[in-house]
């Protein structure tokens, strides 16, 4: 609808300003973090030497903070936040907004000078940070800037949800606010481990006020962070396939309560699980790691719902649009639409990323792809291609919703070939991961011939595979900038912000649902069993602490 002959705006335009100001800043970090993408690749295939002055660790950090951190991060908060404005009435509570502006601040802070660091070569320690390589105090700071920007964004969404609650007493929270709420606390409980471990760790260590770090204990908070970092960077995706896919394809989505269901699993087992990332290191007992491997293998069940709720809302939009036989739906699909197809393109990969994931929490398994290629093709189909891909697809409406105008056909079609573009180049760069992995070629090295072995020749092929499909992928980026910047400059109109309806004729939410005393206390039982006597264990038994070490 135009009102003087300026279009709507789906959400305020306050709002608005807020969420791009996210938005933009993510496509920022993609950017420069896949410059040091490509550099990296193209060092690793052997097909180019880096200058004296750059390093390729120093590049590997950038690469990582800023696609694996900033990116997701930034992203996720701009697309949470507008979701939420848009399903609680389309205008944040003006404290929510206050409180959205303090974290992107201190979060920008943070970034500012967590990547000064990084190109100072101050803090050459990848996106893992693993102590005892100790870098300069000040990217700790940054990063733990970074963690209560994001708490500042999140409890804005407490707020706003809050406030719902109290106006619409006894109904049924908006699906999309509860999602944002469900992955905001996750997100909150899990970073408190990364926040122990930068405050009360490696900032004093990297100060000089203690000599020495814990690094069994260091490692076990962040991956007590890392892992449900992972799920903070799906459940936006799921966000989207739940709640926009089904409004986009024309249909209902399958269960309302089903797709809360998945996400409180999700809050319940995404934390007391990070100790598979840690199956092969000494120092834990059997016990602890089998027990959150069990809890890994409950962490896929709201995964599997979630395939088989999609495949139900596309059997049942597919059918009320006249599909007949098994597959029948499949031809309705608006394939041609991008907002569908990118989601839909990560999806797919999402069955092979998902499969590879269940190879890695299998503890015989994992002695085999540790520390391998094989764990990097992993994240790069998860996260950099599911929730990447997700993401895009996501910003072709957003920015014309957020911005009054309209995702053209030109532009639509400019983003499908963007979509196969990237598909093609994580199809050669992480299948080759992949595959070389299980060859025994090891993740987190520079170029390297090991003084001429015959295995490292065997690898070489992949590496060069992996250098061409990182090239692709950048091919991939620079088309997304420039389509972004078309989306800025295509004409004025109306882009729908689609939120799907649920099937009136599922069963309803039970109320327990939305009890969130109850489902905080059962996380924190569960983070209880999983974690305390391994870490009373770490911290009443230290292993001998560690002086840092600079090895750049
Ligand atoms: Fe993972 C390592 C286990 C999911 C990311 N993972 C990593 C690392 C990252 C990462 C970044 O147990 C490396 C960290 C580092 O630097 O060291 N991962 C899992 C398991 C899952 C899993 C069990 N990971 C993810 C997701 C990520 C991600 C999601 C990012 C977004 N991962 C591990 C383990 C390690 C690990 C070990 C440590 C390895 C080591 O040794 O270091 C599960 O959550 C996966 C469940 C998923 C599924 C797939 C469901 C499919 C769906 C799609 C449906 C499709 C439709 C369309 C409907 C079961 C929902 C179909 C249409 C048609 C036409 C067919």
């Amino acid at each position: 609808m135009l009102t003087n002959g300026t279009p709507e705006l789906q959400i305020d335009r306050k709002d608005s300003r807020l969420v791009l100001a996210h938005i933009l800043f993510a496509f920022g970090a993609l950017f420069l973090g896949g410059i040091a993408g490509l550099l990296q690749g193209l060092v690793r295939g052997g097909v180019v030497k880096l200058p004296a002055e750059i390093g390729y660790y120093q590049l590997l950090t950038a690469h990582g903070v800023l696609m694996a951190l900033i990116f997701t991060t930034y992203f996720i908060i701009g697309f949470l936040i507008s979701g939420v404005s848009k399903t609680t009435g389309g205008k944040l509570l003006p404290i929510s907004r206050h409180l959205g502006w303090l974290g992107y601040g201190l979060m920008s802070t943070g970034t500012v000078v967590g990547t000064i660091c990084i190109l100072l070569n101050q803090a050459t320690v990848l996106y893992t940070f693993y102590a005892p390589m100790k870098a300069s105090p000040y990217f700790y700071i940054a990063l733990a800037l970074v963690v209560v920007g994001s708490w500042m964004s999140g409890f804005g969404m407490f707020y706003q949800f809050g406030y719902w609650k109290k106006l619409h007493k006894g109904k049924v929270t908006p699906l999309f606010a509860f999602m944002a709420v469900t992955t905001m606390l996750m997100w909150i409980v899990a970073t408190l481990g990364v926040a122990a471990e930068v405050l009360l760790q490696l900032i004093p260590w990297s100060f000089g006020w203690v000599d020495t770090v814990n690094v069994m204990l260091s490692r076990t908070l962040f991956w007590f962070f890392g892992h449900p970092l992972v799920y903070f960077w799906l459940l936006p995706a799921y966000m989207c396939w739940y709640v926009v896919i089904p409004k986009i394809i024309g249909g209902k989505l399958f269960s309302d309560a089903l797709a809360r269901l998945a996400f409180i699993l999700f809050l319940l087992f995404s934390i007391p699980v990070g100790f598979h990332h840690q199956l092969m290191e000494p120092g834990i007992s059997p016990f602890w790691k089998f027990l959150q491997v069990i809890l890994t293998f409950m962490v896929i069940v709201p995964s599997l719902m979630t395939a088989f709720s999609l495949f139900a809302t596309f059997e049942q939009a597919g059918r009320a649009l006249g599909a007949k036989g098994l597959f029948g739906w499949f031809r309705k699909m608006p394939w041609s639409d991008v907002r569908f197809f990118a989601p839909f393109a990560g999806m797919l990969t999402f069955i092979p990323a998902g499969a590879g994931g269940i190879i890695n929490a299998s503890n015989q398994m994992n002695a085999v792809v540790h520390n391998t290629l094989f764990i990097t093709g992993h994240f790069h189909l998860t996260v950099a291609t599911t929730v990447a891909l997700t993401f895009f697809g996501v910003t072709y409406w957003l920015i014309p919703a957020l911005t009054g105008r309209k995702l053209t056909a030109r532009i639509n079609k400019l983003g499908m070939i963007q979509t196969v573009v990237w598909l093609v180049g994580m199809f050669f760069m992480s299948g080759a991961m992949h595959t070389v992995g299980l060859l025994g070629s090891p993740r987190r090295t520079a170029y390297t011939t090991y003084e001429n072995h015959p295995d490292a020749f065997l690898w070489m092929p992949y590496h060069v595979a992996m250098a061409i499909g990182g090239t692709i992928l950048f091919i991939g980026i620079l088309l997304l900038i420039v389509n972004i910047v078309l989306l800025f400059r295509a004409p004025r109109g109306q882009e729908e912000f689609p939120i799907a309806e649920a099937n009136a004729s599922a069963e309803a939410a039970p109320r327990l649902f939305e009890r969130w005393g109850v489902l905080i206390s059962l996380v924190v039982v569960l983070v209880l069993i999983a974690y305390m006597v391994p870490v009373l264990d770490m911290i009443n038994n230290p292993v001998p602490g560690s002086k840092g070490f600079v090895t750049w």
